[in-house]
């Protein structure tokens, strides 16, 4: 089989201003589709980060991936290592970095994989290994937001909404109405693990949100608190105090790994990041360190889903758990995580999911349907998912209307509230 076509469309689809410490979603997110096409007519696809740099460098590599046979992955790899132009680099104010290599490589493995799976008429996950699992679940994310579900509503509410479209754009902006929020999500997906985005609030409204979500939802529901590092070593131990007994882990409350290390030194909470272990180079020295019990692993920045395969075995063999990273993203993304967590029998957490915030979609049959909380591994060839092309079409024409270019949280704070900085720590 060979590659005869390679497309790459820049998308923005609607998302609610959810809060974070890097400040306020925009009212569009900006997502990448890549399209592989084979000599035999198929099709393989694949969802990754967006904006112009992740697009560059994707399109930069155009002529090493056009010619070549899909099954030929690791030569592919071989390839493109060096001649993703790095544009896409992301150097964080944190210590991780997120780079072109592995993000670029990843987006077109997974398209690959998807058309290797279709041309063998097998499920991605049976090119993983096979499953373990046939259900993935997945964990609530509830955040800290504005009223508004974005998109070309922006802030503006629609009053005929109910149940978790309601609360989908209601503002929620205390403890009180975080649980509210949690309620309606539970409802309407039935997760059983519940994660709030921290690092909004001081920490005690934060940590007040914890103890609320515990009273409400009881101690079988675990609990994640993700402050994005805007906690300082001091605030991070002083309300781990508090939080002990509550979370089944700490994701992330201050930056860097030697913090992380320090802290992990003075409390017994197990500590969890997708911040300062963002790729294999950085294991080394997270291991050595002890800064962290888990790795939230996520394919689109480890280098796809054969690389976070090997990720797993790592973490088994270091003893660390292992748990899934998400970004706002769609089905096709979606699909691509549920494969990868059915072929990793060491993956004992709830995965991370910002799907339910999101309402557009870009495949055939839109949205795909958590059962009680959990995903059943699609049985279709590759990832069992097809690109709805006037989905495609529309998105794409969003993005140009858009004028994003990037996503810049700061920048969107700074909207409501002038001069907001991103700062680690802000507490
Ligand atoms: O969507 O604002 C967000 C999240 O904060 C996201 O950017 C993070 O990467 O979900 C992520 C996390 O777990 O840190
Ligand atoms: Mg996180």
């Amino acid at each position: 089989m060979k590659i005869v076509d390679y497309r790459v469309t820049p998308i923005a689809f609607g998302d609610p201003p959810l809060r974070a410490a890097f400040g306020l979603h925009a009212p569009y997110a900006l997502r990448t589709i890549v399209e592989v096409v084979s000599d035999d007519g198929l099709t393989g696809v694949s969802e990754t980060h967006g904006g112009s740099a992740v697009v560059a460098d994707l399109l930069a590599v155009r002529d090493l991936v056009v010619g070549r046979d899909p099954f030929q992955l690791a030569a592919l790899e071989h390839t493109l290592y060096g001649s993703v132009p790095q544009t896409g680099n992301v150097a964080t104010p944190w210590e991780g970095k997120l780079h072109s290599f592995p993000r670029t490589f990843g987006a077109i493995e997974v398209a690959c994989l998807d058309l290797i799976g279709k041309a063998l008429g097998r499920p991605v996950c049976d090119l993983l290994g096979g499953r373990v699992r046939d259900r993935v679940p997945f964990s609530a994310y509830l955040f800290y937001k504005h009223a508004g579900a974005g998109g070309e509503w922006g802030f503006e509410c629609d009053p005929a909404a109910h149940g978790w479209a309601a609360a989908r754009q209601a503002e929620a902006l205390s403890a009180e109405a975080l649980v509210e929020q949690a309620q309606a999500m539970v409802t309407a997906f039935g997760f059983k693990s519940l994660k709030l985005k921290g690092g909004v609030l001081p920490p005690e409204e934060e940590v007040r949100t914890v103890r609320l979500l515990r009273a409400a939802f009881g101690p079988d529901v675990p609990l994640r608190i993700d402050p994005n590092a805007a906690w300082s070593l001091e605030t991070s131990v002083r309300w781990a105090n508090e939080l002990e007994g509550l979370l089944e882990y700490y994701e992330d409350p201050v930056a860097g790994k030697e913090n992380m290390a320090a802290l992990a030194q003075r409390i017994s909470i197990p500590l969890a990041t997708n911040m300062c272990c963002v790729s294999f180079a950085d294991l080394p020295a997270t291991i050595r360190l002890g800064s962290v019990q888990i790795i939230l692993g996520d394919h689109h920045f480890w280098g796809g889903l054969r690389a976070s395969v090997e990720l797993a075995r790592i973490c088994r063999t270091w003893g660390l758990g292992l748990s899934m990273h998400s970004n706002s993203h769609l089905g096709i993304s979606l699909s691509a995580m549920t494969h990868l967590a059915a072929a990793i029998p060491n993956l004992t957490y709830a995965c991370d999911t910002h799907y339910p915030w999101q309402s557009e979609e870009i495949i055939v049959g839109g949205k795909l349907e958590f059962v009680d909380g959990a995903l059943p591994v699609p049985t279709g060839p590759g990832l069992g998912v097809e690109l709805d092309r006037t989905a495609l079409q529309h998105l794409h024409e969003q993005h140009l209307r858009s004028g994003l270019d990037y996503r810049d949280d700061e920048r969107e704070m700074q909207k409501i509230e002038p001069g907001w900085r991103y700062r680690v720590p802000q507490w």
